[in-house]
């Protein structure tokens, strides 16, 4: 009998109660997907910080004792999967994180969540954007949307310059800055939202959707879980990121049809089966 007897995935995200962001949503799909899913919060608040007011517990000071109970446990995970983080410090507690619970077969996607639209969440600091940066250099697989790419490469956030070419540079700067695979995701072009999947020494490749409405909060992390469960159960990335695509459209038909608020999240629950 062994705790490692399941494939096991460390969550290192916030948990927002209202809003279906970070772990709220993460940890059912990966569950849904078949792996164990634990998680290590990284802040605590009412709803996520895209609503006017938001009651704020910031985790840091608690994470490395939560941590070490773990360790005594001797858990071992398959995959490593950070999103919101709450703090300076923060950052530096998961980088060494990160360094003592990896082991060979661990895959670690880093969701480099700072910002959407071309501007960073309101509880980024720009010190906290250059320790996202190293981060993501302990990295197999980082996730960031075009203002997280941009963000991380120093490049001006510009809708209309960000061609198929401009996308795959960009994610080719980024791999070259450690993680063996970027996909940069829901880059808008006219109707259609691209997200290219670049592994060092492979051909890129796009995965297309169509844009349904407003992009709603909450996905990018649907996105990332995905991607994390299917690494640790072997699926190829390209497949992966088809899968993602495909479900979030159909969160987001669902949306639509019931009238959700764009702060909500997407009701992911309606759909969950088809995962
Ligand atoms: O979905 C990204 C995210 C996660 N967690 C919190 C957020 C956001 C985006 O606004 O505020 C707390």
């Amino acid at each position: 009998m062994s705790h490692n007897n399941q494939k096991k995935i460390m969550l290192i995200n916030d948990l927002s109660g209202f809003g279906r962001c970070s772990v709220a949503v993460q940890l059912p799909i990966i569950s849904q997907m078949g792996v164990q899913c634990c998680p290590l919060p990284t802040s605590i608040l009412s709803n996520h910080t895209g609503f006017p007011s938001f009651y704020f517990d910031d985790y840091t000071k608690r994470m490395e004792s939560y941590a070490i109970e773990w360790e005594k446990l001797g858990l071992e995970f398959r995959g490593i999967c950070t999103g919101f983080l709450g703090s300076h410090e923060q950052i530096g507690i998961v980088e060494r994180l990160i360094d003592r619970f990896r082991s060979e077969d661990t895959v670690v996607l880093v969701d480099p969540v700072m910002g959407d639209y071309g501007k960073k969440y309101s509880s980024y600091t720009d010190e906290m954007c250059a320790d996202l940066k190293r981060l993501c250099a302990h990295a197999d697989i980082i996730t960031p949307n075009l203002t997280e790419a941009c963000i991380l490469t120093g490049r001006e956030y510009d809708e209309e310059a960000a061609t198929d070419k401009y996308l795959e540079e960009t994610a080719a700067e980024l791999a070259a800055m450690g993680p063996e695979s970027v996909v940069i995701t829901g880059a808008p072009r006219g109707e259609i939202l691209r997200n290219i999947v670049y592994r060092r020494g492979e051909s890129p490749v796009m995965v297309n959707s169509k844009k349904i409405g407003e992009s709603r909060s909450g996905t990018g992390d649907i996105f990332a879980a995905i991607l994390a469960a299917d690494a640790v159960n072997g699926a190829k990335l390209g497949e992966s990121v088809r899968k993602a695509v495909r479900f979030i459209s159909e969160c987001i038909i669902k949306a639509v049809e019931m009238d959700i608020p764009l702060t909500d999240g997407v009701p992911f629950e309606e759909v969950m089966y088809k995962l």
